[in-house]
């Protein structure tokens, strides 16, 4: 399965702070827009938050043993913005950055490489209620805030990410409102896309200036294909690659936003608030594109070309819903590499399934290790096909809080029983451990 795959492939698995933290409110943390959005009745099923989640905080140490245990290479965790700069403006927290550096610590000390994502998804509130990611002053926050964690940590961090998954903070969280801080409004999620990659071109000069081995920014995307040959269908696709990837890519790498989707939002009213030098800011050299992929959608043209039908192709679903799609990974792959040529790493790539716990806390989960297998073969596939990948992170170490899905939808490679906290590997886990240690032999 990971026959192909280059000398110094290397493997990890992936979580985020909000996620798995907890301690909302403790050693000066100020509450993000998740922790708003949870307290919004109906925002999160079962009225569930990240308050205590994994309860990360109080037991990284352990945390970090059991991954070193697992063999990987690396572990992408992200900074939650306001345990190291409550209110996303002045002084860093003393004691936020002293878990970060701990953190870092533990990793290298068990020969864990640690691959920092600045922003996945837990603004300060502060800033949300100063215009959050409309506005665009919160660019220049971020970017202040990415050199403060770099003065913090940037002696141990070799690897940077700026954003995880600006489509899911613009649209989900400003045009759909299903995630926070859950305003729907697509005129305010088209600023939200600029000043998300405004905020991440000036941090990645904040950062370059300072130093860092690899630097870069992890998108979520599939590939979209048409129902028919039907130009109308076909349009829908390339309605939904244009909002879904090339928004990012093209500006990204090329420093031009695509024609057809500035033509696509002013027909919805909207408009990018590109300021004269942007576009050279955003389109700052990059070492690693981030991939995080799940599944691709077949798109079928409705009477309202925003609102394309997604056609289901029969495929077998993870709890998610999501259809099982590897070969679309191999597509997209393939496809990035020629349409953008920067070197990639899947930072996640995972399922969710409705796992059945024994008295003993442990899952046989062999839906979950099928679902990384196709997909690390997808992967493989795609480097013989020419893609240039250097890593693969399962998403996720272990269970935790789904955004909106709450505790419901278990992710993790370990399970997390919430009760007790006790972390349980699954069949998948040992499945990943013993793929690692085969692929180094
Ligand atoms: O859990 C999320 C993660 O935070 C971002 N990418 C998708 C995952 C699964 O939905």
């Amino acid at each position: 399965m990971s026959e192909g795959l280059p000398t110094g492939f290397f493997w990890g698995v992936a979580t985020s702070a909000y996620q798995i933290e907890g301690a909302h409110d403790e050693d000066g943390r100020t509450p993000s827009i998740w922790d708003t959005f949870c307290r919004r009745p109906g925002a999160v099923a079962n009225g569930e938050t990240g308050d205590v989640a994994c309860d990360h905080y109080h037991r990284m140490p352990a945390d970090v043993s059991m991954i070193a245990r697992l063999g990987v290479d690396r572990y992408r965790f992200s900074v939650s913005w306001p345990r190291v700069q409550p209110g996303g403006r002045g002084q860093v927290n003393p004691k936020g950055v002293d878990f970060y550096s701990r953190l870092v610590d533990e990793l290298l000390e068990k020969g864990v490489d640690p691959w920092l994502t600045l922003y996945h998804w837990d603004l300060p509130q502060e800033l949300e209620d100063a215009g959050g990611w409309p506005h665009r002053d919160t660019a220049y926050r971020f970017a202040e805030y990415a050199g403060l964690v770099h003065d913090a940590l940037g002696d141990r961090v070799r690897t940077w990410t700026t954003l995880n998954e600006p489509w899911c903070s613009a649209m989900l969280g400003y045009d759909t409102g299903r995630h926070a801080p859950g305003r729907k409004n697509f005129a305010e999620a088209v600023r939200a896309v600029h000043h998300l990659l405004l905020a991440h071109g000036l941090a990645s000069q904040e950062l370059r200036s300072r130093g860092v081995g690899s630097l870069g920014i992890t998108l979520n995307m599939g590939v979209s294909t048409p129902a028919s040959d039907d130009p109308r269908d076909v349009d829908a696709a390339r309605r939904a690659d244009g909002l879904g990837t090339r928004i990012y890519l093209d500006p990204l790498v090329h420093g031009r936003y695509p024609e057809d989707v500035l033509i696509d939002i002013a027909a919805r009213g909207a408009e990018i608030p590109v300021r004269s030098g942007d576009l050279e800011i955003i389109s700052t050299p990059m070492d690693v594109l981030g991939v995080n992929y799940y599944t691709s959608h077949v798109f079928k043209a409705t009477d309202n070309p925003a609102a394309p039908e997604v056609v289901p192709q029969g495929l077998p679903v993870t709890a998610m819903g999501w259809e099982i799609v590897p070969s679309g990974l191999t597509r997209l792959l393939v496809r990035l590499q020629q349409d953008y040529g920067v070197p990639m790493v899947i930072t996640e790539n995972g399922a969710a399934f409705d796992d059945a716990a024994d008295e003993d806390g442990f899952v046989a989960d062999a839906d979950r290790a099928d679902y990384l297998a196709s997909h690390i073969s997808a992967v493989a596939e795609a480097v013989r096909a020419g893609a240039d990948v250097r890593g693969y992170f399962a998403w996720s170490l272990m269970d935790n809080f789904e955004w909106g899905y709450g505790y419901d939808k278990r992710f993790g490679i370990v399970r997390v029983d919430y009760e007790t906290q006790q972390r349980t590997l699954k069949q998948s886990a040992q499945w990943f451990r013993d793929l690692i240690t085969r692929s180094r032999s």
